[in-house]
């Protein structure tokens, strides 16, 4: 499928293009908020992508999860990122996992900004239920078919896993036509119109990152038809997606470690090849 071969790239530690302008911007460490992120980590982009449409204050201070520098470990048992570091506070608090702190930053910014959050009003309940199915087709499908696809080394389990792959991004579809159908809300990038949902930063760094690391490594293709492509592109040029991206070689180079299924590349790499639930 593919005639590259491993030529040992290691990820990049420093964002590039468009995330870097935008870290750059964030680098004043007496912010009340600090994200600790690496540049290529999908999970980060979900919460820098919240902090950046929400408007909240942030210092970005990029770390190198795989050395765990104790600081990390400080906000992030694990010693995974995306972490955040509540300055303010004395001991100081700190919040990790990529899913929670994107509720908790939708919770801040209810009391302290005008923005709407990710999901259409509480008055709407099942509106917000469709939403939540999409974001969690994308956290127990679409994300690790993601990288049983990537990490997939034989001819035969690369058939197998990038068929996988193109059944979660199927049935993601599936439950936005059932969200558009079932619902009035204007959330979701899905629709034409519509404003950036929970589930679409949920999904939105894997399905960017199909276009370039998927891509080259594994010839991955979206399916054919205007539809799909059209929210890849409203979902990649949104202002606080495109803000968090770096440029393409980064992630080609950051991912080579994946797509050769190196030993020990990382805690969902190693989860990954023994069938375990990601971290
Ligand atoms: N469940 C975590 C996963 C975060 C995660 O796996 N981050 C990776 C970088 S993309 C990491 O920190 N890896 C360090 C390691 O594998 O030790 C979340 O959603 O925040």
């Amino acid at each position: 499928m593919s005639d590259k071969a491993d030529s040992g790239k290691s990820y990049h530690l420093k964002c590039t293009g468009a995330a870097l302008e935008t870290a750059n911007a964030h680098s004043d460490p007496t912010a009340n908020i600090t994200l600790f992120g690496s540049c290529f980590c999908p999970f980060v982009q979900r919460a820098w992508v919240a902090f950046e449409y929400l408007g909240i204050d942030y210092y970005v201070n990029e770390v190198d999860p795989y050395k765990k520098p104790a600081e990390l470990l400080q906000v992030s048992p694990k010693g995974l990122v995306p972490g955040l570091k509540l300055n303010n506070y004395h001991p100081p608090r700190s919040v990790n996992e990529s899913t929670v702190i994107i509720e908790f930053l939708e919770d801040i910014a209810a009391t302290t900004t005008t923005k709407k959050g990710f999901l259409p009003p509480v008055t709407d309940p099942y509106a917000r239920a469709l939403i939540r199915l999409q974001a969690d087709h994308v956290n127990r499908s679409l994300v690790p078919a993601f990288y049983r696809f990537l990490q997939s080394q034989d001819e035969e389990k690369q058939i197998s896993s990038g068929k996988e792959f193109l059944e979660s991004i199927e049935g993601l579809v599936k439950l936005f036509e059932r969200a558009e159908q079932g619902s009035d809300s204007k959330f979701g990038l899905w629709r034409e119109d519509g404003e950036l949902s929970l589930a679409d930063v949920m999904a939105g760094p894997w399905i960017f990152r199909a276009t370039n690391a998927l891509e080259y490594y594994k010839g991955f293709k979206y399916p054919p038809g205007p539809k799909f492509q059209a929210y890849v592109n409203r979902l990649v040029s949104h202002p606080a997606f495109a803000k968090t991206c770096s440029t393409r070689e980064l992630y080609i180079d950051s991912y080579e470690r994946y797509a050769y299924n190196r030993p020990n590349t990382s805690q969902v790499a190693n989860a990954i090849n023994s069938g375990r639930g990601l971290p």
